[in-house]
């Protein structure tokens, strides 16, 4: 191989509190940086810019998940539970877990459940709006509504459902280094994975539902009785904080968009591009890692073989070499290519399924407010692969 170029590097810590209320500046900084650079401060390298991102997410042969798509290397550290079947697996490990999951979230399983979600988010906003107009929308809409719908939809038992988010969270932490905010979810640790363990058992799980179905499809041979379990713990790890905080994304969006909000009411089937946009603008999940198998060129530079790559999707789905008005939350844009639900191979599994909820959530929304917007300030929650909101205080008008 011929000289390479120098690789840029930066101190920058994507994971500092100070980074995470408002990763903006720093996106725009490491995609001027470079086509990829060094973090010095945790030795990985990172890529920001749309064209690299894409490349890499597609190119699972040169950049594998089976080492862990978070910062720990899993050649060297032992994982803190066992790895998921589908995300943390390469082929062709990966493709009997994923066609399983592909068919039991695919259009036949959602068009069972369209209607009644359609129906569960219109009581859901009549229930919220038959006693207030001002609200704050991450308790009574955004967290409320997939916890309505999905835990029943894979067929959970009423009990601990509240141990969903926490879990969640914690997993998508542990993506991250092991700061303060690892250390805050370890002392739950335990105890949630035992209970998210328990409701993936067959017994635990009713007869009808996703988990069922990826019970049913062990029972076919498709995946061994072992595998199910983690197949559906892969659900209830990836199916309610992002939804939670996709569905944030874009209640924001509309509360600070007052045309666009005017523009979805007079078109409600503008909710499916609504919440791709949201998707893209805000990218609820902002990162994952690969890891190279081989020294990889990426630009002039070459990536050793074994180290881990972090790949900004939120700086990839605002990078102004791919998106025109990259910062402008639009409905009339098409956000198809963005890479907030990943790309190849390991691309979301369960998009549609969050499509669905978005958009039973905005069109009840949209047929009963007229205008909706901040009535205070926003907070901010912190976690180092989810951007995401603690609280959305909001002010409505009724249509
Ligand atoms: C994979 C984002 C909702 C289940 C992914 C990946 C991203 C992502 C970026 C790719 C990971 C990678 O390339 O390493 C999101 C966002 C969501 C969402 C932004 C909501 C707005 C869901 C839901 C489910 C789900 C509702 C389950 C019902 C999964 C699974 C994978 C995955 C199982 C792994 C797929 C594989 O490795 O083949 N998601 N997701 N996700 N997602 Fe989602
Ligand atoms: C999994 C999974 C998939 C996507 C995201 C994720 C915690 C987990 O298969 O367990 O984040």
């Amino acid at each position: 191989m011929t000289a390479t170029a120098t690789i840029p590097t930066s101190d920058v810590d994507p994971f500092s509190h100070e980074v995470l209320e408002d990763p903006l500046a720093m996106h725009a900084a490491l995609r001027e940086a470079g086509p990829v650079v060094h973090l010095a401060r945790y030795d990985v390298y990172a890529m920001a810019r749309y064209a690299e991102v894409h490349a890499a997410l597609v190119d699972w042969q040169g950049f594998q998940s089976a080492a862990g798509v978070g910062m720990s290397n899993f050649r060297y550290e032992e994982p803190w539970r066992p790895p998921s079947l589908l995300l943390e697996a390469d082929p062709p490990r990966h493709d009997a877990p994923r066609r399983v999951l592909q068919k039991v979230l695919g259009p036949r399983a959602l068009r069972r459940l369209s209607e009644r979600w359609r129906a569960d988010a219109e009581a859901l906003v009549d229930e919220v709006l038959a006693t207030r107009t001002e609200f704050d929308a991450v308790p009574v809409l955004t967290s409320a509504f997939p916890l309505r719908v999905f835990p029943d939809a894979v067929g959970l038992g009423p009990e601990g459902r509240e141990n969903l988010l926490p879990y969640g969270d914690h997993a998508f932490n542990a993506f991250g280094p092991s700061n303060d905010l690892v250390a805050r979810g370890a002392p739950r640790v335990a105890e949630l994975s035992g209970w998210v363990a328990a409701q993936c058992r067959r017994e635990a799980l009713a007869p009808e539902g996703f988990g069922a179905d990826i019970w049913a499809a062990s029972d076919r041979g498709e995946i061994t009785p072992e595998m199910a379990p983690l197949v559906v713990r892969s659900l209830l790890t990836a199916g309610v904080d992002t939804t939670v905080h996709g569905l944030s994304a874009v209640l924001y969006a509309f509360a600070t968009h007052p045309d666009q909000w005017a523009r979805l009411r007079s078109d409600p089937s503008l909710a499916r591009v609504a919440f791709d946009e949201a998707v893209r603008w805000e990218s609820p999940v902002q990162t994952f890692f690969r890891t190279a198998t081989t020294d990889v060129r990426i630009g002039d530079a070459v990536v050793p073989e074994g180290r881990k790559i972090l790949m900004f999707l939120a700086a990839a789905n605002r990078d102004p070499r791919r998106w025109a008005d990259p910062d402008a939350f639009d409905l009339s844009r098409d956000p198809s290519g963005h890479v907030g639900f990943g790309m190849g191979i390991h691309q979301c599994v369960g998009q549609h399924v969050a499509r669905l909820e978005a958009e039973s959530l905005l069109t009840a929304l949209a047929r009963r407010v007229r205008t909706i917007e901040l009535a205070g300030p926003t907070v901010r929650h912190h976690n180092n692969t989810l951007r995401a909101w603690e609280s959305i205080p909001v002010r409505t008008t009724p249509a």
